[in-house]
Order: structure tokens, then C-alpha cells, then sequence
């Protein structure tokens, strides 16, 4: 290399670059390599009080059927340039239902779930079972099963959907296909036929030994989930281990065929909190939405203070410490892209301080 640099002679080294699609690293790499992840996503807070409104008046605007297939307003991250993604991973959308509405059925390769703020109105029949969505329920609609949702109340629902969209777009793996306009059986069996199977906890069916990806059970029921949070804390109470962290009890909801993710693309966990319960400060790859159910507190998230009262979503951007404090005992629903960061061995993190 020569001392005095031609400069009109790198310039046309970079033209000539441009114009046979090259681009070299050395003026690159900051932003390819950054020394610890630089999210475009930004911390955000929606609150329920301003979603519900908007999807009310949709429901009012824009009917449900078969093209646009689903009345879902999706929250769109104010860093990610417009795009309807939560997170770089994550879609999240609220979800409108009007009494007697129909979504048609479909299926696609983005494995999905319904988390239910309020009510109890909907089924959504998955690959012919007919599934109750109730307040607190967690539903599944994994990879390439057959789905659609019938509203049998006088109440319109909204709920919260969510799907790694993003991430099968990223990764050109989509595939989609319509069902039937209508749904045939408008059945609204109080227990789906998945959890008739499959509801047991440690009892695995002798029919189904070959574990599935997916999890066979449709719908994680907010009675057991409930249940299962309280006893943690009882448990503290009596001086037995088992809660997740001081005042803080948690589960994660799992494939009962192998006790991995309930989802291959999602990770989807419950949380609670006593009242006056401030969580560690955890930050880690990947990134997450959280969700209030039921109670007031606050998310310090990335040096930023969010109200929260239930229904409210926000968006955790990679490596953005987040913590809560509970002003009520607070249930936090949350889904991540933990679990994808952990197959790919890119999964870093933990409380407070982490030095990258
Ligand atoms: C979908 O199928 C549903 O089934 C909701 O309720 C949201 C967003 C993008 C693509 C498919 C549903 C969706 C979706």
C-alpha cells in the first residue's frame, strides 16, 4: 500500500464497488459488529386503554372475513422504521371479535397463541377441536394446524395474539393456506378434546410416545395456572423453596411431551408478583413483550419508567435491563424469542450488572 492515498482513485474503487454489488466490511463492521447488541427496536408501552378503543372501532369500520382473514391491529415498533413487528422477532397484535363474527379458517407455517385479557365468547377451532378462549387462558395454534375463531356471546373479545412473524419472514420460510370460509361445527364443548388428552400433568397418554415438537395441548387453563402461582408463594410463605425469587413466583408453559417450550418459536411464561415486590434487573438477548392481566405496577426498562395497568404491552428490546415493582400483586404475561437464541447457543444474559 502506498503512504498518500489517491483519493480520487478510492472513490472510484468505491463506485466500481457499488456498481458490481460489493460492499466491503471495513466500513461496515460498527454496525455489523457491534461490542454489545444495538437494537433498532425501542422500549415502548401500549396501553390497553388506547388499544381497546381503536379495535373497537374496526370491529365498527372493517368487517372479518376471508383476504384479510383477521380483525389484528399489530403493534408496531416506533424504531423498526413502520414494519407491524413488536420486536425484530416478535408479533403482537389485539385481536377484535364482534358477537357472531367468524375468522375464517387457515393454517401457516408461524406457529401462533391467544392470551385472553377478558371474557370468554370465542372458540377458536384448532385442526377440528374446538378450543374456549377464556380470560387468563393461554391457546396455541402451532405450525400448519387448521384455525379459525367463532364468537357465540353478545360481548365483542379482544385478546392478544402473538407469532414469531417476523423471524419466518426473515428467514423466507413462510407458507399459508385458506381453509373453509366458514366454520362447519360451531360445537363449544366446555373442554377441548387436546385437553382431554393431554391436560394430566404427569400422565403421558401410552397412545403418543413419539414426541412432537408442538405441544398437543391446545389450551393452558388460567384456573391451573392460578393455582400453580399461588402455591409458590403459600410455599415461601411455609419457608419452602420453589418461587422464582423473593416475593416473585413464575412458570413457563411447556410441551408436555418433552417439558421443552410449548412452541418451538415461543417462549410464553406467567409471572406474579406480591404487592411491593421490586424484581432483580435481568437483561439478556433476544427480545420479549410483556403483558399486564391483572393488577397495577411499573416496568424500569432500559433507564425509562412505564405505568402499567392490565392489558398494557411493552416491547424489551435485546440486552435492555428491565425490572418490575408490583404496586397491587401483579400477573405479568410475557412471550420471548429466548428459545431461539438458546438453539442457535447466542443466548447470553442474566441480572444485573452484566458486562458484555
Ligand atoms: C393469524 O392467523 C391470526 O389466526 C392472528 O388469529 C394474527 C397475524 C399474521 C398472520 C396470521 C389468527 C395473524 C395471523
Amino acid at each position: 500500500m502506498t503512504d498518500v492515498i489517491d483519493e480520487g482513485a478510492l472513490r472510484q474503487l468505491y463506485d466500481d464497488f457499488a456498481a458490481a454489488s460489493l460492499k466491503p466490511l471495513w466500513t461496515e463492521i460498527g454496525n455489523l459488529q457491534p461490542e454489545f447488541p444495538q437494537p433498532d427496536a425501542l422500549p415502548h408501552r401500549w396501553a390497553w386503554a388506547d388499544l381497546l378503543p381503536l379495535a373497537e372501532r374496526a370491529g365498527d369500520l372493517v368487517p372479518v372475513g376471508r383476504g384479510g382473514e383477521r380483525r389484528a391491529i399489530a403493534l408496531a415498533n416506533p424504531g423498526l422504521g413502520g414494519q407491524p413487528f413488536a420486536t425484530p422477532t416478535l408479533w403482537a397484535a389485539i385481536q377484535y371479535l364482534g358477537a357472531g363474527e367468524v375468522a375464517p379458517s387457515h393454517r401457516h407455517a408461524q406457529g401462533a397463541f391467544r392470551f385472553v385479557v377478558r371474557g370468554e365468547a370465542v372458540w377458536t377451532v384448532v385442526n377440528g377441536d374446538p378450543v374456549q378462549m377464556r380470560a387468563g387462558d393461554l391457546l396455541l395454534t402451532p405450525s400448519w394446524h387448521w384455525h379459525g375463531h367463532h364468537h357465540v356471546g353478545d360481548e365483542p373479545m379482544a385478546w392478544l395474539d402473538g407469532l414469531a412473524i417476523p423471524l419466518v419472514k426473515k428467514l423466507d420460510a413462510s407458507f399459508f393456506e385458506f381453509g373453509d370460509d366458514g366454520i362447519e361445527d360451531k360445537a363449544t364443548p366446555e373442554q377441548s378434546r387436546s385437553e382431554r388428552l393431554w391436560a394430566h400433568a404427569g400422565r403421558r397418554p401410552l397412545s403418543a410416545l413419539e414426541n412432537k415438537p408442538n405441544s398437543p395441548l391446545m389450551a393452558y387453563r388460567w384456573a391451573d395456572t392460578d393455582a400453580a402461582l399461588a402455591a409458590q408463594l403459600e410455599l415461601e410463605d411455609e419457608g419452602y423453596p420453589g418461587v422464582y425469587e423473593p416475593g416473585h413466583a413464575a412458570l413457563r408453559f411447556t410441551n408436555p411431551m418433552t417439558g421443552g417450550d410449548a412452541l418451538p418459536t415461543l417462549r410464553t411464561e406467567m409471572h406474579r408478583l406480591r404487592a411491593g415486590t421490586t424484581t432483580s434487573t435481568q437483561r439478556s438477548t433476544g427480545s420479549a413483550v410483556w403483558q399486564t392481566f391483572r393488577g397495577r405496577g411499573t416496568a424500569e426498562l432500559a433507564g425509562q419508567r412505564f405505568e402499567l395497568a392490565e392489558g398494557d404491552l411493552i416491547t424489551v428490546p435485546a440486552w435492555a435491563p428491565l425490572r418490575f415493582t408490583a404496586q397491587t400483586q401483579l400477573d405479568l404475561f410475557t412471550f420471548n424469542d429466548h428459545r431461539i437464541l438458546e438453539v442457535l447457543n447466542l443466548a447470553r444474559g442474566g441480572t444485573e450488572p452484566v458486562r458484555p
